[in-house]
């Protein structure tokens, strides 16, 4: 498999990182996941544009345009004949001798990409999947992408350990997101999601489905709601760039709904598959 190595596209085996990388002593970067259809990278705008926020929000500077950043990604899938998957793309401070402030004089940044050919969760998508509350205790910089993500780890583990998909957190009372997705509620056709903040990462697939909303006819009301409230819900719903319109039926137990997927859960689901690039194997 080839790598994109900061400007360059190498064999997997020549990349070197070093051992002072600042993301590997510090977590100090950033980082994107970004799906691939049918050979083209989806939302690759919003998603490149959101890389270089998080970069200006931590002071690190990426020594390439959006557009080269853009025309490099496309190679990348082309050379590695990736069909569908997506592109993980990290940029760290660089590396230097360890110290927690920034290195000075400034030193590169280091960015990898690669791909991997995945398929859809397609029986997750239709059945839905269990989630367990988690308390968020993560800091509170939530709308940096950054490659710190030992709370969401920590989360995701206890998710795993009780048998769940994923772990809705909460701070206090207030549903936050999940460990590596957003949440909503549906409640008399009307959708619930935290409001962006610094307390949650802005998705780009949490945009997609605001956009279906419309389509579909579901009012938006982008309000944090409560624990209590969310097991009252009349569906549940987490989304990701690879888990998509994922509906969800417990929380801890306590059934959503009937069970199932919800009426308005399939609706933007199919509204949502009207936006993926044509051709797909469903
Ligand atoms: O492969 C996977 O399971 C993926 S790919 C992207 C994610 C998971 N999650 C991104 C994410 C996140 O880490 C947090 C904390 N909140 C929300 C999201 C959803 O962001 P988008 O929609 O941009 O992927």
């Amino acid at each position: 498999m080839k790598i994109l190595w900061n400007d360059q596209i190498v064999d997997e085996k020549e990349v070197k990182i070093g051992y002072e990388d600042r993301g590997y002593q510090f977590g100090d970067g950033i980082y994107e996941v970004i799906k691939i259809y049918n050979a083209d990278v989806f939302t690759a705008t919003e998603h490149i544009d959101r890389l270089y926020a998080s970069a200006d929000k931590i002071q690190l500077v990426i020594p390439y345009t959006k557009d080269v950043l853009h025309k490099m990604l496309h190679e990348l899938i082309e050379i590695n004949e990736v069909q569908n998957g997506h592109i993980y793309l990290q940029v760290t401070r660089g590396t230097s001798p360890r110290q927690h402030n920034f290195p000075l004089p400034v030193v590169e940044s280091v960015l990898t990409a690669y791909t991997k050919e995945t398929t859809r969760p397609l029986a997750e998508l239709e059945n839905g999947v269990k989630v367990c509350f988690v308390e968020d205790v993560r800091w509170l910089r939530c709308d940096i992408k950054s490659l710190n993500l030992l709370g969401n780890v920590l989360a995701k583990q206890e998710a795993v350990s009780k048998n769940c998909y994923e772990a809705i957190q909460h701070r206090g009372e207030i549903i936050t997101e999940g460990s590596s997705s957003n949440v909503y509620g549906i409640k008399d056709g009307v959708l619930y999601t935290h409001p962006v903040s610094n307390l949650i990462l802005n998705g780009i697939t949490r945009k997609v489905i605001l956009d279906c909303c419309q389509e579909v006819g579901i009012q938006v009301v982008e309000e944090a709601f409560t624990k209590e409230q969310a097991l009252e819900m009349d569906e549940f719903i987490m989304s990701s760039t690879n888990a998509e319109v994922m509906p969800i039926i417990s929380i801890d137990g306590h059934m959503i709904g009937n069970g199932k997927r919800g009426e308005w859960t399939e609706k933007l689901q199919q509204a949502f598959e009207k936006k993926i690039p044509a051709t797909l194997e469903v």
